[in-house]
């Protein structure tokens, strides 16, 4: 599939897919999300993949979903045509871990697909906001949910009743991004992190992501259990033996993903 509205980089493991409509503030549309649904499902079924970052530009990570493609759609448009729905359900069947590395704007779905992500690095100009309130809507992809687990009820009310933006650190303060960096070092700080990722077993990097996911899934008991199995799976893997083999010899582990 050629693409218009992200641009894909692979290099040394790592997937970088920037989303690219420099002329809408990268506002998300169907093509955009149908780009990068069909990207991320591609770099899942790449071997040479171990990790991806989806990022956007210097001054905006993605001002929300498309206002002009929704200003004119009816309920039944909406409902009936399940707008956006198919293809963010692709990008969290995605198992490979992804992080999104946010620069300026991140609004209404721009918040909401960084969110969708499994850690946000935020550049120290970030803004995040939920403001479809300010638009007679609210938000449709996670700014009710997602945010509020990530931040508290308080802070997801504040930000989804009155449409404020959340500076950079303010967002590190409530937990919804794991780091601040300068702008100009976001990507290196990102890459830096992804090739991290990448030294490590895929299998075990995999069962780190499904069982962070679980616990915003299910009761405390069920998740602790859930992780209880998948450490007792991994004793399963050859890269358990090395992982443990290479620290008692103090040398550094080969993983083979088995
Ligand atoms: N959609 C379409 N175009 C946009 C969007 C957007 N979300 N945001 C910015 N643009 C366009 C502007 O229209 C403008 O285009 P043009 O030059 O052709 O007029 C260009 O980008 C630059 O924008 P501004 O001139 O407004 O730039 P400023 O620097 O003055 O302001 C802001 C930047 C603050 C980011 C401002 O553009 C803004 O407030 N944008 C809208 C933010 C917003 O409301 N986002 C939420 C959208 S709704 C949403 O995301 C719902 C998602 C859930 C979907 C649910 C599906 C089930």
């Amino acid at each position: 599939m050629a693409y218009e509205t992200i641009i894909v980089e692979i290099e040394d493991y790592v997937a970088t897919i920037r989303l690219n409509r420099p002329d809408a503030m990268n506002a998300l549309n169907d093509q955009l999300f149908k780009e990068l649904a069909d990207a991320l499902g591609a770099a899942q079924a790449n071997e040479k993949v171990r990790c991806i970052v989806l990022t956007g530009s210097e001054k905006f990570f993605a001002a929300g979903a498309d206002i002009k493609m929704m200003s004119d759609l009816s309920f039944v448009d909406v409902f009936a045509g399940d707008l956006f729905t198919q293809d963010t359900a692709a990008i969290l069947r995605v198992r490979k871990p992804i992080i999104a590395a946010v620069a300026g704007y991140a609004l209404g779905g721009g918040c909401e697909l960084a969110m969708m992500c499994d850690f946000i690095i935020a550049g120290d100009n970030a803004k995040f906001g939920q403001p479809e309130i300010n638009l007679g809507v609210v938000a449709g992809i996670g700014g009710t949910q997602r945010l509020t687990r990530f931040v508290g009820k308080s802070k997801a009310m504040d930000m989804n009743l009155t449409g404020r933006f959340m500076d950079a650190e303010e967002a590190e303060r409530a937990g919804l991004v794991s780091r601040v960096v300068p702008v100009k070092k976001l990507m290196e700080e990102a890459l830096a992190a992804a090739a991290k990722i990448s030294e490590k077993s895929m299998i075990t990097v995999m069962a780190v992501k499904e069982a962070v996911n679980r616990s915003y899934e299910t009761t405390l008991a069920e998740g602790l259990l859930f992780e209880r199995r998948v450490f007792n799976a991994m004793f399963a893997t050859d890269d358990q033996k090395e992982g443990m083999s290479a620290f008692l010899e103090k040398r550094e582990p080969q993983f083979r993903d088995k």
